[in-house]
């Protein structure tokens, strides 16, 4: 039997992961999109469900002066008599810091900060009641001991290990394996030379000495479809074997290009008679592996369509910095997600009317059912498909200069422009977007449920290495009153994501 990689698709980077009985957690970091930390569950490895995030509240998340890539950078999650841990950064406000909960379904606690630097943070609980806090800082990681009470450190944060030369020594993850302590990171950087190394010790805060096979997984220079392995967290199984997930991504072209972000992989550990592990097959990994010793449960796959007849949104959707309730609702009669514009753009830093959800395949269409009948010159609401402030494209329904239009625009950078229009009569609109691998056909659909082309845009416009950042493509419908508030609110009655990988 084989399993799929990546496990979580699309945009969910820097992945930690723990285990509590049969069952199995995962975290992974979010930058600028509200909620934060999104939390999954899964009993078998390969398939994972969201069950909610672990910042939720206002009191935990202050995304307001993040920008795009900025916010919430990589967790570590752990559970210690069981109580469940989840420490980030929020490197615009706060730093470091974590949240705990008895139920990883419910809410977790508000943020407990600690006063030292750096990112990546990890909590490690060791066997005599002494919590290590660990994180990445000025090229070296560094240690200290904490309260687990207050936060407050109860030692000097001093440098335990500066990794194997790689730059960027990064995501420590610390494991108790019988007599040793093992401290495991990611160097390179998280782009095409990244790779994972390991030192173990005696004792949790060194001297640590370094695995003479280092690294112990990389795919740099290699002629792969996956490429930046690392960041990778252990997991092992209650039947004893050991697993680790780590992030990847999967350009696409000459030269590389990859928009769907930075995505969560699975593979098996093998540990040598000197006691260093190896990830995968001698440190590289496939989309295919095989699923020896891991009992398979698939689940249920999740409806196309959401109508929106809940009372609360569904997991998968975010908002950027904040949600805010004078700009979206849920018309539980009605079943309407509704979307008020404000001043605020998708060019804009800011918090603009945005209800989104990552592309998680390469060839997959959006649609959604929209009613807009804009009255003010300005007003403007439909579907984006957005990497960052400076990096989107929009199918929509805009009033300008006292005419409704449908337009498609495109923004690159400092380029952008309106590349087509129409006059729009109906108040209703179902807008679409497909994807490939290459682009994005922007349209909608017409009376006889016909697809209609209306523009198009390259995928590589939207990837990483040009837009820049640490995330992925979303998709999202959102309103704007384009520098003042909208006086009319977009309707979307349902909105559908098909895969067509
Ligand atoms: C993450 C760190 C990194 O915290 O990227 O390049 C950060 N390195 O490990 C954001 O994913």
């Amino acid at each position: 039997m084989t399993y799929r990689n990546p496990v979580i698709s699309g945009f969910h980077p820097d992945p930690s992961i723990c285990r509590h009985g049969d069952d199995y957690y995962l975290v992974t970091s979010s930058f600028e999109y509200y909620p934060g930390v999104p939390l999954f569950h899964s009993k078998d490895l390969v398939h994972w469900e969201q069950i909610g995030h672990c910042l939720s509240r206002p009191e935990q998340l202050d995304l307001s002066r993040a920008g795009s890539s900025q916010g919430i950078f990589a967790p570590t999650i752990r559970v210690h008599k069981d109580i469940f841990y989840m420490t980030t950064t929020n490197v615009t406000s706060g730093g470091n810091f974590f949240v705990y909960t008895d139920n990883p379904r419910g809410q977790w606690s508000d943020p407990i900060y600690v006063e030292q630097g750096g990112i990546d943070p990890e909590l490690f609980f060791d066997d005599d009641g002494t919590v290590y806090y660990t994180t990445s800082m000025d090229m070296k990681v560094y240690q200290s001991r904490i309260d687990l009470a207050t936060g407050k450190r109860l030692s000097d944060c001093v440098p335990i290990w500066n990794g194997t030369g790689g730059q960027y020594p990064e995501a420590p993850h610390i494991y108790r394996i019988g007599e040793w302590y093992y401290l495991m990171i990611a160097e390179g950087g998280t782009e095409y030379g990244h790779m994972e190394t390991i030192a173990r010790s005696k004792r949790p805060d060194g001297p640590y000495e370094s695995n003479p096979h280092n690294p112990i997984m990389t795919h740099r220079s290699l002629n792969k479809t996956i490429h930046a392995t690392g960041h990778a967290d252990l997991v092992q199984t209650p039947e004893g074997t050991w697993w680790a997930v780590f992030l990847g991504i999967r350009p696409l072209g000459y030269p590389n290009k990859h928009h769907l972000g930075r995505e969560t992989f699975l593979a098996p550990v093998t540990w040598s008679e000197e006691g260093w592990p190896t990830i995968g097959d001698n440190g590289t990994i496939s989309e295919e592996m095989s699923s020896d010793g891991l009992n398979l449960q698939p689940l249920a796959p999740k409806p196309e369509k959401d109508d929106f007849d809940g009372k609360t949104l569904d997991y998968s959707w975010n908002f950027l910095r904040k949600s805010d309730s004078q700009l979206w609702s849920l018309n539980k009669q009605e079943g309407f997600l509704t979307l008020t514009g404000s001043a605020a753009t998708l060019n804009d830093i800011a918090a603009p009317a945005f209800v989104g959800r990552r592309q998680q395949h390469f060839q997959c269409e959006v649609s959604a059912l929209m009613a807009f009948a804009p009255e003010r010159d300005g007003d403007e609401a439909g579907l984006t498909v957005f990497m960052n402030e400076r990096f989107h494209y929009e199918i929509a329904i805009a009033r300008i200069v006292g005419e409704t239009k449908l337009i498609m625009r495109r923004r690159i950078g400092s380029l952008w422009r309106i590349e087509n229009e129409m006059p729009w009569g109906a108040d209703s609109i179902t807008l679409a977007v497909q994807a490939d691998r290459e682009r994005y056909t922007l349209g909608y659909y017409d009376g006889n449920s016909t697809f209609i082309p209306f523009g198009s845009g390259e995928c590589s416009l939207l990837s990483t290495e040009v837009a820049g950042g640490f995330t992925g493509v979303y998709f999202a419908m959102y309103a704007t009153g384009n520098g003042a508030s909208s006086q009319t609110p977009a309707h979307f009655d349902w909105f559908r994501y098909k895969v067509q990988d």
